[in-house]
Order: structure tokens, then sequence, then C-alpha cells
């Protein structure tokens, strides 16, 4: 019989878009059991068509189980994937609670998909968005080429921070409309959004772009930098891949975008990376400028593939290509790939 999955974090921004995405997959699950916190619970939210009453954390809401997406923030991962294996499920986590885990697996079905398997703990991690946004391309080239170094700077929206990030970045474009002065003195934003001490963002996000993405770690590094740069080298399996990455904040409400410098083991051509690229089931090439054709988030948001443009070989750098990428950070960077773990663990079910 099909197997049973729980998605827990149901009402969350990535939960949500995971209930569309479930609703438009070819089936492969039997019953969708959906789990919040308790303050969720009893919410009716919809599925595959049905309306389904979602369930309090709780360890029972475990029983019965077959597989368990997380979409929750990493301590409610830390603390209940394990009981979700406890009860007999294989754990899919999109917090950053077990991605480095020796015996956690981080999956990209385009780059790593064997891995699912390779699971002691019975649990499987997914990707940080801003790392998986780029994963499928750079996957690609790296087993055609063999990828050496990756400068990374990325441009990442505002839902990545979950709903309080769309609904910051709203509110703040509401403050701010209308008048034609604004953005014209130092500070003015700042003065006119609503309090900064409410926002998930160190600074305005309208009208401006912020460096700065994730908690303080050592030596001025923002976490998400580490993670683009940890997250890289586990999934493609590359252990000393040379990563250098600045994460920023942009006023996008969906699809984080990526300026990638590629540094491979030989000389590249545009040519030969455009073909590759078009042969990847799951990229799509945008990249003819003289027409105005690139990949935006606001074109993507909304989709599955990863967008690539703007390839160039590097000037002066014969091993490197430049080139910008856009994933939406919800489907892809998130519920899109995490349903793809999933599918891959549920095919052990029905063989
Ligand atoms: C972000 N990648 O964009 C992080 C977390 N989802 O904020």
């Amino acid at each position: 019989s099909k197997p049973t999955l729980a998605v827990v974090g149901a009402t969350g921004a990535v939960g949500t878009v995971m209930l569309d995405i479930l609703t438009n997959r070819p089936d492969v699950w039997g019953e969708i059991r959906l789990i919040a916190s308790p303050r969720s619970a009893g919410k009716v939210l919809r599925v595959r068509g049905e309306d389904v009453v979602v369930q309090a954390l709780s360890p029972e809401a475990f029983d019965g189980v077959d597989v368990a997406m997380f979409d929750v923030p990493d301590e409610v991962s830390a603390e209940w994937a394990p009981i979700a294996v406890s009860r007999g499920a294989v754990a899919v986590d999109n917090s950053g609670a077990f991605r480095m885990d020796p015996d956690v697996p981080l999956v990209v079905p385009e780059c790593n998909p064997e891995q699912v398997r390779n699971r002691p703990k019975g649990i499987i991690s997914n990707p940080n968005c801003t790392t998986l946004s780029m994963m499928a391309a750079m996957g690609a080239l790296h087993r055609e080429y063999g990828l050496r170094e990756l400068v990374v700077a990325s441009y990442q929206a505002v839902s990545g921070a979950g709903v309080v990030g769309s609904d910051r970045l709203y509110d703040e474009v509401q403050a701010l409309a209308g008048d034609r002065t604004i953005g014209t003195v130092a500070g003015d934003v700042r003065k006119a959004v609503p309090d900064l001490s409410e926002s998930p963002f160190p600074a305005p996000i309208a009208f401006n772009v912020v460096p700065w993405a994730g908690s303080l770690k050592q030596d001025g590094w923002a976490s998400e930098e580490l993670k683009v740069r940890d997250e890289s080298r586990k999934i493609l399996g590359i252990p000393d891949l040379k990563v250098s990455a600045t994460c920023v904040r942009v006023p996008v409400i969906t699809t984080h975008s990526l300026a990638v410098h590629a540094t491979f083991e030989g000389a590249v051509t545009v040519e030969a990376a455009r073909a590759i690229l078009e042969a990847a089931p799951t990229v799509v090439l945008l990249d003819d400028p003289a027409e105005g054709v690139f990949p935006t988030p606001a074109d993507v948001v909304g989709t599955d593939p990863t967008y690539v443009g703007r390839i160039r070989q590097a000037l002066d750098f014969p091993n490197t290509l430049d080139l910008f990428v856009c994933g939406d950070n919800l489907r892809k960077g998130a519920a899109l790939n995490t349903a793809e773990i999933a599918e891959l663990v549920a095919v052990e079910f029905t063989g």
C-alpha cells in the first residue's frame, strides 16, 4: 500500500507551498497527515483537493507515519525529527539542525540521489535554499568540468525568512509608497519604515539592499555564507572546494538569485557550458541579453526549474565562468526538493 506522509510545519511559508506541490505532483502517498504547533492545531488546510485538519505536534502524531517532512525552526527539528524516527518514520528535514552531521545525507536529487539510502540516523537533510538554488546547475557543470572554486554573491528574497519576512517588505513598501522624495536623503527610509526592532532584517529592506542573512559567526561571517560553503562541498562531494560567499537580502518577495564565479579544473567555453545546462532536465537557460533575455526573480517565482543566464567566460580567468542563477527559494529551494527526496524514499515502500 502507499506510504503515509506527515508534513510538520504545514502552516508556515514552506509548508504552504508544500501543500500545493503535493497537490500537483504525481501522487505517491496514501494518507497525508498535517502537523503543526499546538497554536495551529485544528486549522483546516486543503491538500490534494481534500480538507485536512491540522494535528498538534506530539509523539503519537507520528504513529503509522512512513515519511515525515519537517519545515520548522532548527530547534524544533533537532528535538522532533529523532522522535519521528523513533516512531518508525524516515525524517526529511529542511532545517539546519542536521545538515552537516556526517551521519545525515544532504541531498539534491540532481546531484547525489544515491545518498538517500545512506541514512544511519533515519534522517535526510534538505539543503539551505541559497545553496540549493544553484546546485542543479553547478552539479551539471561539475560533472563535466570538475569544479574547483566558487565565488558567490546572493540576492536573497525576503520569504527566505518566512512569512514574517514577506509581511515586513509589504509593510515597509506601504509605509514608503506615494512619497516621491523617499530615497534621496541618508536615513530617510530608515525613519519612514515601521520600528526596525520588529523586523527580521537588520536594516530597511524596502528601497534598499541589506548585506546580511542569518546570524553572526566567527570573524564577521554570516551563518548563511558559511552554509553556502559547507553545504556546497557536501552536496557536490568536493571536501576541498574553495568557496567564498557574500549573502545579501534584496526587496524581492520570493526567488533567490546568485551571481556565480565558478572555476573549473581546465579551460571552459561558454558554448559547451550552454550545451550542458540545456541538457540538464531541471535547468532552463535564459541567455540572450541582446533580446533582454535573462532570468529575473519576478519572472521565475512560482516555477520549479533552476534558471541560468548571463553566461560569460571570465575575461582574466581562463578556467572560470561567470553566470547568474535564479530559483524559487520556497519551491526548488525548499518544498520541492524536500518532496523529491521524500518521493525517493517512498519508492522503497512501493517498490
Ligand atoms: C534565508 N536561506 O533565505 C535562508 C533561510 N531559509 O533566509
